[in-house]
């Protein structure tokens, strides 16, 4: 019974929070799974590794600092500090002694290394990129921080576009492993795969080059329907690919085209979509290209809707067969050309873009299907040299620089002297400076720090030399907080390569959907580099991952002011609807996810006060199946608490019950039992470590303690009801942490003090039950016999099958007769044994149990 370690190791790992400073039921929902993991696999015997930490770094710190005039670092680590107080009362399970915090500079000297390593590949490098611009507080905005009409959240102004040089991760170099792989990952949910081979987007066709007139300048486009070469009508190129632009537009334009591409740059990228989906706006060059194949002229136009860091930042314009090209030729006056004729469809007002149908006016391609003419154009561009079959991906290298201050800075000098330099990894971590003043306006934090941003160059000679000022994504913190976990402590390396590999994969993984596509991506991305680079073993990190459903709670809202409304503003009405309780006005009740602006929020830390963390937990993994909305409905926590309670009454009795020991399993009623209870240990074991159906897994528990309920009254004293009750705290274990160990002492505490179970000082220590439900064969080979003296009960006892299969009625019963008098008590034998006092014996067979009724002229009184 006491647990046995079987050495493989397992390593069950919930996305470490943010620590904004009060836990959410969100987050409980994601430990309460992942501590009911920790605990199963360790009663099963596994070495698991299960540990927690913060992902402290990040902007909310920072506008804390702007708005409240407290550091980043202390309004982070009060956070810290009040939730795992909140944890605490939660009773989970992890391994503090593995805590990683991001922002402490014992983990962000790695970040950094990682960094470092990265550059050293070639894979961190710097380029020009758009950033959010406040013209009025002079300062880079976050994403986030650009409202949705493109406003400043500070100072309300409309956000600009600027150029600004940022550090980049070449993840583009792994999108064709990070695509191919995702299938491998089997135990990923389908949607979750489909999402990030849709964000790195494998798009097959070809290239081709385009010479532009009267130049020895080329127009190089990328197109996934090379079999439409022929209906090409012009070249569009993007407005930010300035380097094509640059060699190709002519002095005598360049006023006009630069004056379009200002007005479509200087646009939000917001705007700039709305713009470019909406009316298609160009301008012509003024140069044409030659067609590769036909030799005509083909005009040249800057448009909006080309993307400029997607494949060559240009294509070729086929208005016939594409609903964009299509727009674009119509507002601009350009021709239409159809080349794919459809089998069945007429084509005339519309552009027709389906790749089914036959080649027209395509040369020597006509009448090939778009299959074979894909095969065969791509085939003739690469004999003629003009183009070639090209995979293209959607993803962006990962622009990992803020100009922020509450993150790992990036640990580059610049000299003016050798250009960018990496500060030598023995002069890690580049610590952030502290004392810093934080406005919200004028250059970062950081770039305003100047004793920290001036310094000598690691290479000694150069002069003027600066500190990189900007700092690391907060994604690059948790693209590696997992290999960390195996070595937390390390001050020589990130990771002890041995060790790493030793502990990692992570067997089970388990967070939110919003992570599906950018933190996984990451991860994985950073795992396949350092995989690439000998650390690690394994090309993937994550085995199983299971995405956890949102924690709704019921929202009242106005559906025509959408005002929503505070609980304490709420009447009902009788039949159960909600009323604005001043007004009368009826409310509509909807279920969201929980958050503060709506009211519907449940507080983890007053819920566990009312009722207990077992309760809470058992709660929640009940309510839903874990990769489902959970509508939190606070009546129905109380199904669980009356479950426990109850539960504590069957095992006091049981407890009061146990006065003898029965050494042996008797009955078919109690291998009935123990089946029962076995099938469902077995079914919860697997419930919870194989197939996570958390929630079915609970209402088995719930079957479990009926069973023993259920029972009580008839084999409450037997060996197989004191087996299922010992067995019932280690199957609770995981669950309630709390309450079965409080099981666990109440049925154990008739054993005798030798018994093995008491040599264990919780239910914690003990293995979780080994049990075989189809070793038990359930024969029937005897049925309870009730024994009356004139229609009241005397005894009871079982007779053997056998006697009651007999075939011959009259034999059967004498031998029923002869069988019961043999067994029966000394009171009865004494009532029975006097033939002539015998008047009549009744012979009743029901279903479970057989009467025989002696009618006796003179029943004695004294009875058992
Ligand atoms: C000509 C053509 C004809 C195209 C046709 C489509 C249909 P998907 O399909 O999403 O993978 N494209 C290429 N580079 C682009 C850029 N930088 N900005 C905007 N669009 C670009 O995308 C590939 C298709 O998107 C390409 O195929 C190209 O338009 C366009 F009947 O070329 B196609």
């Amino acid at each position: 019974m006491k647990k046995l370690i079987n050495g493989q190791k397992k390593y069950i790992l919930s996305m470490f929070p943010y620590p904004s400073g009060n836990l959410h039921m969100g987050h409980v929902r994601v430990y309460t799974i992942s501590d009911l993991l920790a605990r199963t696999h360790k009663m099963l015997g596994y070495k698991v590794i299960h540990p927690f930490g913060f992902d402290a770094f990040g902007l909310p710190a920072e506008n804390a600092a702007i708005e409240r005039g407290i550091s980043p670092s202390e309004w982070t680590y009060k956070n810290i500090s009040h939730m795992k107080e909140q944890m605490k009362a939660l009773d989970f399970d992890f391994d503090i002694d593995r805590e990683v915090i991001t922002c402490s500079p014992e983990y962000y000297k790695w970040t950094q290394w990682l960094f470092l390593q990265l550059y050293k590949k070639g894979l961190a490098y710097q380029q020009e990129a758009l950033v959010n611009w406040d013209p009025i507080d002079q300062t880079v905005l976050a994403n986030e921080q650009v409202d949705s009409n493109g406003k400043s959240w500070r100072s309300g102004a409309l956000v600009e576009r600027k150029n600004l040089r940022q550090w980049f991760f070449k993840i583009r170099d792994f999108a064709h492993d990070l695509l191919t792989d995702a299938d491998t990952l089997e135990n990923w949910p389908l949607n979750v795969r489909t999402m990030q081979k849709q964000w790195i987007g494998k798009s097959e066709g070809a290239e081709f080059h385009f010479h532009v007139e009267n130049s020895s300048s080329k127009v190089t486009i990328f197109t996934t329907r090379p079999d439409t070469i022929f209906g090409v009508t012009y070249i569009a190129v993007a407005p930010e690919n300035t380097k094509l632009l640059k060699e190709i537009v002519p002095q005598s334009e360049k006023e006009r085209v630069d004056s379009f591409i200002n007005r479509i740059t200087s646009l939000t990228s917001l705007k700039r979509n709305e713009v470019a989906a909406l009316s298609k706006e160009g301008c012509f060059t003024g140069v044409y290209a030659i067609h590769p194949f036909t030799k005509e002229k083909i005009p040249i136009y800057v448009a909006d809707y080309v993307i400029a860091d997607f494949a060559e930042g240009s294509v070729m314009g086929v208005p016939a067969h594409d609903t964009r090209d299509f727009e674009f030729a119509n507002k601009h006056g350009i021709n239409i050309k159809q080349v794919v004729q459809s089998l069945n469809v007429e084509v005339k007002e519309e552009c027709y873009t389906e790749k089914n149908g036959i080649l027209i006016n395509s040369d020597i391609f006509d009448g090939l299907t778009v299959e074979e003419a894909i095969k065969k154009i791509i085939e003739h561009a690469e004999m003629q040299g003009v183009g070639k079959y090209s995979v293209q991906y959607k993803i962006r290298d990962w622009l990992v620089s803020r100009q922020r201050y509450w993150g790992a800075p990036i640990p580059i000098i610049h000299c003016p002297q050798c250009g960018p330099v990496p500060v030598p990894e023995d002069q890690l971590p580049v610590k952030l400076p502290e004392n810093i003043e934080f406005t919200g306006k004028g250059p970062s934090p950081l770039a305003k720090a100047e004793d920290w941003v001036n310094v000598k160059c690691p290479c000694g000679k150069g002069v003027n030399c600066k500190r990189d000022t900007d700092t690391m994504d907060t994604f690059v913190d948790s693209s590696w907080y997992f290999l960390r976990y195996t070595d937390p402590k390390n001050d020589k390396e990130a990771f002890n390569v041995k060790k790493a590999n030793e502990e990692m994969n992570v067997d089970i993984y388990i967070g939110g959907i919003e992570h599906a596509i950018l933190h996984l991506l990451y991860s994985r991305f950073i795992h396949k580099f350092l995989y690439r680079e000998g650390y690690l073993k394994t090309k993937e990190p994550f085995e199983t991952l299971l995405t956890q459903g949102m924690v709704q709670g019921e929202t009242f809202k106005d559906i025509e002011t959408n005002k929503y409304y505070k609980p304490e503003e709420i009447a009902r009405n009788e039949d159960g609807t909600a009323v604005d309780k001043s007004t009368g006005k009826a409310l509509t009740s909807v279920w969201e996810k929980m958050s503060k602006s709506k009211y519907n929020g449940v507080d983890p830390e007053a819920v566990t006060k009312k009722y207990g963390s077992d309760t809470v937990r058992l709660y929640i993994l009940f309510k839903a199946p874990y990769d489902k909305e959970l509508m939190w409905e606070q009546n129905q926590i109380l199904g669980q608490e009356r479950f426990l309670q109850r539960l504590e009454q069957v095992a006091n009795n049981f407890a009061k019950l146990k006065k003898e020991d029965p050494k042996t399993i008797e009955s078919d009623d109690e291998y009935k039992l123990l089946k029962d209870v076995f099938t469902l240990i077995e079914q919860t074991r697997d419930g919870v470590s194989k197939n996570f159906t958390f929630n079915t897994c609970v209402s088995n528990l719930h079957k479990y303690s009926n069973l023993l309920q259920e029972n009580e009254e008839t084999l409450g004293k037997t060996k197989a009801y004191e087996e299922a009750m010992l067995l019932l705290p280690s199957l609770m274990a995981p669950f309630t942490p709390n309450f079965a160990d409080k099981l666990f002492k109440i049925v154990t505490s008739h054993l005798p003090s030798e018994h093995p179970l008491k040599q264990l000082s919780s239910v914690h220590e003990t293995a979780y039950p080994t049990v075989t439900p189809n070793d038990i064969k359930i024969e029937k080979k005897s049925q309870l016999c009730v024994v009356q003296i004139n229609g009241k009960k005397k005894d009871d006892i079982q007779i053997p099958i056998e006697i009651l299969q007999m075939k011959d009625p009259k034999e059967r019963q004498a031998q029923i007769e002869l069988f019961v008098s043999e067994n029966c008590s000394n009171f009865v034998q004494s009532q029975i044994c006097n033939p002539s006092n015998l008047k009549k014996v009744i012979h009743v067979n029901q279903k479970n149990q057989y009467v025989i009724n002696y009618v006796v002229a003179n029943p004695t009184t004294t009875s058992n």
